[in-house]
């Protein structure tokens, strides 16, 4: 028995080791659940998520025992006159309470955590995300320029081990543990920029300006797709973010002024205002 047991103990740390290097931020064949989170936003969704799956849980679990206890206790071989019973002001009143103090337990820190996600600290750094019909413009509005980022061709992101369909040619490139601020905005049709690690999604609509935030906990790159459906090849505006050390946020910054300089001819800039 106590061998049986170790073994399904053994079985079950294999499988959390699994679940947790499935969680990688690339896909993983029989990847599960989120991709690590890597600002205090995602971390904080993921407890909320974890949450409410304890509650799920056990609402389908007792759900279940319900059934079951119906379905063979009260048969109609095993029960064959039924009772005429009606009308029970105890089990009324908890079947309305209980759902309402449930719903009260999950609306407390889920507002809690919507006022956290909506409130923006100062940001050290802002970028702009311009979604067009297919790609995305970036715009550093303190630093005055802006960039376009395409994905990699296949064969280009094989070379540079950039992951097929997620690679882009100009990354973008942010300090870590500094607050970010995205403006994002369509220039064509409504499109969303959204970076599942920082636990971002916000829409890009033409003719106004979104704002949302997240302050990168570690650095890495990290990779996110256009979220709302644009048109044909909605699939091709991959979102590449780079946190970097401050060193090399300062050093990529004055090289990427005197690259995108002569992108830079201030119409698209005032056009997308
Ligand atoms: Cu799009």
């Amino acid at each position: 028995m106590f061998r049986r047991m170790n073994g399904i103990g053994s079985g079950l740390a294999a499988a959390a080791t699994l679940w947790a290097t499935s969680a990688l931020a690339l896909p993983q064949k029989w990847g599960v659940t989120f991709q690590p989170p890597a600002s205090e936003v995602m971390t904080r969704i993921e407890d909320f998520h974890r949450l409410l799956l304890y509650i799920i849980v056990a609402i389908c679990i007792f759900v279940l025992v319900l059934l079951l206890i119906v379905i063979f206790r009260f048969n109609q071989r095993a029960n064959p006159v039924p009772s005429k019973t009606h009308h029970n002001t105890l089990l009324e009143v908890m079947w309305t309470l209980i759902p309402v103090i449930i719903l009260v337990v999950i609306a407390i820190p889920s507002f809690r955590l919507l006022y956290f996600e909506a409130t923006i600290p100062k940001p050290d750094v802002t970028i702009k995300a311009i979604g067009k019909q297919w790609s995305w413009t970036y715009e550093y509005p303190g630093a005055n320029f802006q960039f376009d980022s395409f994905p990699l061709k296949d064969a280009d992101a094989a070379k540079a081990g950039e992951p097929r369909m997620l690679g882009v040619d100009n990354v973008v490139v942010v300090p870590v543990n500094k607050v970010v601020e995205v403006e994002t905005t369509g220039a064509d049709v409504i499109h969303s920029w959204s970076l599942p690690q920082m636990g971002v999604k916000m829409d890009a609509i033409p003719g106004r300006i979104n704002h949302t935030w997240f302050k990168a906990t570690q650095l890495g790159t990290f990779y996110g797709q256009c979220s709302e459906l644009c048109g044909a090849n909605h699939d091709f505006m991959p979102i590449e973010v780079k946190v970097v050390s401050d060193a090399e946020y300062a050093q990529w910054l004055a090289t990427a002024k005197k690259k995108f300089a002569s992108l830079d001819d201030g119409a698209t800039r005032l056009a997308a205002k």
